[in-house]
């Protein structure tokens, strides 16, 4: 555990009843074809859908390998969705994914349309009766734009922050997130949040985000390693953009092979701090993986990757998709959602 790096809460993780919703990866009906009625949520790659059914979520990003069909998150309860004002909403009176896009043309000030988008989104969240943000997604376009501290993912940061750190515990509330750059602009969240809260994880491997140095941005990006929800039912792990980072050093500038190695080595010790600080009793080798995304910064780099994909995710359900990680010298990213099946 580094000096930098927030405790996790040990064994505060009482088991929730039931399990709310399910992920079935590769399963998601596709642009053209109507959603079941128990969909939550349809999470995939690839244009919109033309029926503008509000539960849709479609990232525009390029997808090299794996299902453009997505994934499907399937409710154990009747769905309730809609629009209102911005936003696109469902929820099974468990748990709530919520999307709001900005036009390019609304971030001409990043920081304050990135402040303002995160408190409207606080507020509908407390309307609705599930303020705690479990996992977040920002896809933000020419994320890498502006050198320096002006740098277009910096800025973001700042704005985030802002709307976060509103209390002297704020770090202990903080979501899991993705930030990743698209080609078109503008700015799309997608949040995953629930009526209670989950369990913070962090890294043993990684300081914690919300506590890197001055060098990587004026405010430090505010997010966590991953959330566990510990429904008895099967637990989830909802896991972060994870990269090659070490401490809070980049390892391995300009070699994605070896960027994705670390990474796989930074998710091993993220599970086995899960189970060991989430799941007393458990092990990290029963966790299943839902889901993995990996996020290449360079298509052309495909080949250098897959046999490390292969030998790292096996068959799980795994998508490689084109798209800027936020810091510069990173290549690639990988995010995931893990289950703990019962015993
Ligand atoms: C990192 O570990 C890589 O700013 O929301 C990964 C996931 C990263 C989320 C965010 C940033 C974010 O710092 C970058």
């Amino acid at each position: 555990m580094t000096a930098s790096q927030i405790e996790t809460v040990r064994g505060a993780a009482e088991a929730w009843p039931g399990l709310p919703y399910r992920i079935e990866s590769c399963r998601a009906a596709g642009p053209h074809a109507p959603l079941p009625e128990r969909t939550l949520c349809e999470f995939r790659f690839g244009p919109p859908a033309a029926d503008g059914d509000p539960r849709r979520v479609a990232v525009g990003l390029q997808i090299l390998q794996g299902d453009a069909g997505g994934e499907l998150w399937l409710s154990e309860r009747p769905v309730h969705y809609g629009r209102e004002r911005d936003f696109a909403y469902s929820e099974n009176g468990e748990v709530l994914v919520l999307q709001l896009h900005l036009e390019e043309t609304e971030l001409a000030e990043m920081e304050e349309a990135v402040y303002r988008a995160y408190v409207r989104i606080a507020a509908f969240l407390d309307a609705h009766g599930y303020p705690q943000m479990w996992r977040v997604w920002h896809y933000l376009g020419d994320i890498n734009g502006g050198e320096g501290d002006a740098e277009r993912y910096r800025r973001f940061c700042i704005g985030r922050y802002r709307a976060v750190a509103d209390s002297p515990d704020f770090e202990r509330r903080l979501p899991a997130a993705t930030a990743i750059g698209t080609r078109g602009g503008g700015l799309s969240l997608i949040v995953l949040a629930g009526r209670r809260p989950g369990l913070q994880v962090e890294n043993p491997r990684q300081v914690s985000a919300f506590r890197y140095p001055r060098p990587y941005g004026p405010r430090s990006p505010s997010f966590s390693r991953a959330t566990l929800l510990p429904w008895a039912d099967g637990a989830r792990l909802l896991v972060s953009g994870t990269a090659s980072i070490v401490g809070h050093a980049t390892a391995f500038a300009g070699d994605p092979a070896a960027q994705l190695r670390q990474t796989a080595a930074n998710l091993q010790a993220l599970l086995a701090h899960a189970a060991q600080v989430g799941l007393p009793g458990r092990d990290a080798g029963e966790f299943r993986a839902d889901s993995y995304i990996v996020y290449l910064r360079h298509p052309e780099d495909l080949p250098r990757v897959r046999a490390g994909l292969d030998e790292l995710f096996g068959d799980a359900p795994l998508r490689v998709v084109v798209g800027d990680v936020c810091r510069r010298e990173l290549l690639i990213e990988v995010e995931a959602a893990y289950r703990m099946p019962l015993r």
